[in-house]
């Protein structure tokens, strides 16, 4: 067969899967840690370690930075979510693309961080309006308010010598301020740990001002320049959606 003719029978099959978010729509995406569980349980403190927040944000940060335009980056756990701007269009928004190279991009950096591979997997969350994407969001953070304050209770437990199944039925059933109140019995105020433990934290492009020299002049000029800044004091539930709908409208304006 001429090469030609082979070159478009063999593409047709491994195009045969292709699809594309469509451009109306808003995009998330979502990348998790592969077996955190045990990753974190063997390398890093319990149940919160600011080495390992440290690698999330700046894996997060690498994220922001790799060529395609996202608003916010959101990171609580092992996981990170990626607003993108309605402007992207990066490989024509081909799922294969956005998901493989992402989810490569976030893996490749961890592990130079960790010094050991490590992957991240990567899904796509196409929304309809904005209403979705602040309520996705608030989801995101949700979930962390409650897994946050049940693995606080849940390692005082095994630090007092509890045993896993145990601990799990201590702590099954019971509600936030009964969570709390047995909190303090064991010296820890849950509200004033780090905001980041209990809320996450947010990585969003701003345009800073700057002071700077005019080596002609001598003379001190102000300048803007788009930085990454690191939010960590965030509100929640609610709120939170609020607070990135208001990140995407900032931006939104700038275009
Ligand atoms: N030691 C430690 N573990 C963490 C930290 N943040 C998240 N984790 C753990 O990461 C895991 C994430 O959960 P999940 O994605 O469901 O588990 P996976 O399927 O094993 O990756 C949980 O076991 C968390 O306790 C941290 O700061 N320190
Ligand atoms: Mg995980």
């Amino acid at each position: 067969m001429e090469f030609d003719a082979f070159d478009k029978k063999m593409r047709a099959y491994e195009r045969s899967l292709d699809s594309f978010i469509a451009p109306e729509l808003y995009l998330c995406a979502r990348l998790d840690g592969r077996g955190f569980s045990r990753l974190t349980e063997q390398k890093f403190k319990k149940p919160y370690d600011e080495l390992f927040y440290n690698y999330m944000t700046d894996t997060v940060r690498h994220l922001m930075s790799c060529g395609f335009n996202i608003i916010a980056g959101y990171t609580q756990s092992d996981e990170i979510s990626l607003l993108f701007h309605p402007c992207d269009n990066t490989y024509n928004h081909k799922t294969r693309k956005l998901i493989s190279v992402l989810a490569g991009e976030a893996s490749g950096f961890f592990s130079l961080k960790l010094g050991a591979p490590v992957s991240f997997d990567c899904r796509l969350i196409p929304m309809k309006d904005k209403n979705e994407v602040k309520d996705y969001f608030s989801w995101r953070q949700t979930d962390l308010l409650r897994n946050s304050l049940d693995s606080c209770c849940y390692y005082a437990l095994l630090g007092d010598g509890m045993d896993y199944l145990s601990a799990t039925k201590m702590l099954e059933g019971r509600d936030v301020p009964f969570k709390t109140e047995f909190l303090s019995n064991y010296g820890i105020d849950y509200n004033s740990l780090p905001s980041w433990q209990r809320y996450g934290a947010v990585l969003h492009f701003d345009r800073t001002e700057r002071t700077g020299i005019n080596r002609k002049t001598g003379e001190t000029v102000r300048f803007f320049r788009r930085e990454l800044i690191l939010s960590e004091n965030l509100p929640a539930g609610e709120k939170f959606g609020e607070y990135i709908l208001s990140l995407m409208d900032g931006a939104l304006s700038r275009a």
